[in-house]
């Protein structure tokens, strides 16, 4: 009887492992959650919430589809000066984007949250 309870309970322990195993696979959804993020700049109903900003890139982030930027004031939106990052609205907008490079970009948002939605080459 005693040899029996254990195979119950060695059994019962490998199906544990098993669900572990089952419930890795569903943290594959997280690459969904930029996705979901990148399509909030379309609740920005207000188109006035764009700017335009120039500067210098410091860094590229393509995995977080992000980049750094020092950039000038935009007046728009009352920033002074500053290096900060940036989201962009689609991963493309990086490419050919690289550290050094002299830009102008369009922002869309009013605050920290602003994503970029454009980047053009500067001189
Ligand atoms: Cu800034």
């Amino acid at each position: 009887m005693k040899k029996i309870a254990l195979l119950v309970l060695v059994t019962a322990s490998s199906t544990l492992a098993a669900c572990g195993r089952d419930e890795t696979p569903s943290a594959s959804s997280m690459p969904n959650m930029p996705a979901a993020a990148s399509q909030q700049p379309a609740a920005t109903a207000q188109p006035s919430a764009e700017n335009r900003g120039m500067g210098v890139v410091q860094s590229v982030d393509a995995a977080n589809g992000s980049l750094t930027i020092a950039h000038e004031p935009i007046p728009g939106l009352g920033w002074p000066a500053m290096t900060m990052a940036f989201k962009v609205a689609r991963p493309e907008l990086l490419e050919g984007v690289s550290a050094g490079q002299h830009i102008e970009f369009t922002l869309q948002g009013r605050d920290m949250s602003a994503v970029v939605s454009a980047i053009e080459k500067a001189e």
